[in-house]
């Protein structure tokens, strides 16, 4: 039987069904340490999620580990560096939350340009009688700036053709055949666009590429929406600009420090705050525990894992 370590819990019936088939040590559970220090040697695969992560010092606690199983397409919260420098295998769930994720980018730009929650909060409290909501931005005919034209970046620029939006990006490198424009400046992006949805990976490349040069290019009538990571934008910065009115909005389900959300940020009426839902749909969960299945399952058979990061 595989010993596998799951770092953090997922569904139930997730844990449920890797439990069924596998010894599973869960690393959450209080006496984890010392069971895991027990164990270390016979740990062959670590099961984890784009949020648990596995750090450099837990890779070199498990001497036999084979492969960092993940749930989530971003994975930098797993150090993979240590992983590949011992030939363990990495995997994430790739392109079967890009639907989920582009939607809730799209929800996003059109709750923040409409204040959509802002307009219902303002129903649910009794205001209606008393007067209006702002008059709010009008989403369709806008310019959509991209950040990461990776998998959900394009799927994000495909739901824009219904809103009759032009669209352009700003990646390391321009995407060949891709039928939008690239910006190598991202400056000059930011300077063009009326909505800049952020959807590139986390980590160390991309911290705080949401700057605040960034964001004063976006200006007072733009609006910034992160899917990605909360370590792309600066988030200070980005509170900032917000209350001193030098940014026009933000729709954010990501942030530095989660579930940690600045106070205020809760206080501006211009922002909208989801907790990190972008792939939490039934459907899409349900086929990112498949697909970890999956790749766990092939790499036990095969020893090389279905999707590698
Ligand atoms: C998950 C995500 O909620 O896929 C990702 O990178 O951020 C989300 O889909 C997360 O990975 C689960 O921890």
């Amino acid at each position: 039987m595989t010993c596998i370590l799951q770092i953090g819990p997922l569904t139930e019936r997730f844990n449920r069904g890797l439990a069924a088939e596998h010894e599973v040590l869960r690393f959450w559970e209080e006496g984890a340490d010392a069971l895991v220090a027990q164990h270390a040697q016979r740990i062959d695969v670590v099961v984890t999620s784009g949020r648990f992560g596995c750090t450099a010092a837990l890779i070199e606690q498990l001497p036999n580990l084979r492969a960092i199983i993940s749930f989530g397409v971003g994975y930098d919260a797993i150090d993979v560096a240590a992983a590949r420098a011992r030939n363990i295998q990495v995997s994430n769930t790739p392109d079967v939350l890009n639907d989920c994720v582009a939607d809730l980018a799209f929800g996003l730009v059109i709750d923040t340009a409409r204040q959509i929650s802002r307009a219902d909060r303002f129903v649910r409290a009794g205001e209606w009688p008393s007067g209006g909501v702002p008059l709010a931005k009008q989403v369709s005919g806008k310019r959509l700036g991209i950040v990461g034209m990776g998998r959900i970046g394009e799927t994000v620029a495909k739901r824009s053709s219904g809103f009759d939006m032009q669209v352009r990006y700003h990646n390391r490198r321009p995407v060949e055949g891709s039928a939008y424009g690239y910006e190598a400046n991202l400056i000059e992006l930011a300077k063009w666009s009326d909505f800049l949805v952020l959807t590139c990976p986390g980590g160390e490349s991309t911290r705080h590429l949401i700057n605040r040069d960034v964001l004063d290019a976006l200006g007072s009538k733009g609006i910034v929406v992160n899917v990605a990571r909360g370590t792309v934008i600066d988030e200070p910065a980005l509170v900032e600009a917000l209350t001193q009115g030098r940014l026009g909005g933000a729709g954010l389900d990501v942030y530095a420090h989660e579930p940690n959300v600045p106070q205020a940020l809760m206080d501006l009426p211009n922002v909208v705050l989801l907790p990190h839902i972008g792939s939490a749909t039934e459907e899409t969960r349900l086929a990112m525990e498949e697909l970890l299945f999956a790749n766990l399952r092939v790499f036990l058979e095969r020893g090389e894992v279905l999707t590698a990061v």
